[in-house]
């Protein structure tokens, strides 16, 4: 009994572990899955961005709830560019994914590294803090969609 405590125990952890380490059933789920990640990421990076620019209030609390969607977000979308994920539904990735792995890892690791300073920004509570960081952030997005995504 003990020892399938253990096993079912054991594989639930597996689940609840899987995004970190994501295995899909479809190349297109890969894709999918990539894309949503991003797309969540940015739907609360705009929101961020909204009171940065001014066009919304500024509420600190709202902020650090987005700010800290987004640095959980940011951790997600690299294990859906796995190998010969570069087609099989539509994607905007470039082939300098694949070829160039290295300088993919170090644009990523420097995205998901911003959204973290991003977080612990948002919880000061300041806007120029908040602002600086969002600035860092957006130039992270930036940097990685110049060299790795096409039109
Ligand atoms: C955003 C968003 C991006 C980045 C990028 C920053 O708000 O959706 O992809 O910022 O435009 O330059």
């Amino acid at each position: 009994m003990k020892a399938i405590l253990t096993s079912v125990l054991a594989s639930s952890l597996l689940v609840l572990a899987a995004p970190a380490s994501a295995q899909f059933a479809k190349t297109e789920d890969a894709i999918k899955y990539r894309q949503s990640a991003l797309f969540v990421l940015g739907q609360h990076f705009g929101r961020i961005g909204a009171m940065v620019n001014g066009r919304v209030p500024f509420d600190a609390k709202v902020a650090a709830e987005n700010a800290d969607i987004v640095a959980a977000m940011a951790q997600l979308p690299w294990a859906g560019f796995g190998p010969g994920t570069d087609k099989g539904a539509p994607t905007k990735a470039e082939p300098a994914i694949w070829t160039e792995p290295a300088k993919f890892k170090e644009a990523s690791d420097k995205m998901v590294a911003e959204t973290a300073k991003l977080a612990a920004a948002a919880k000061t509570g300041n806007l120029d803090t908040l602002k600086t960081a969002f600035g860092a952030t957006a130039g992270s997005c930036k940097a990685c969609h110049d060299a790795f995504r096409g039109k």
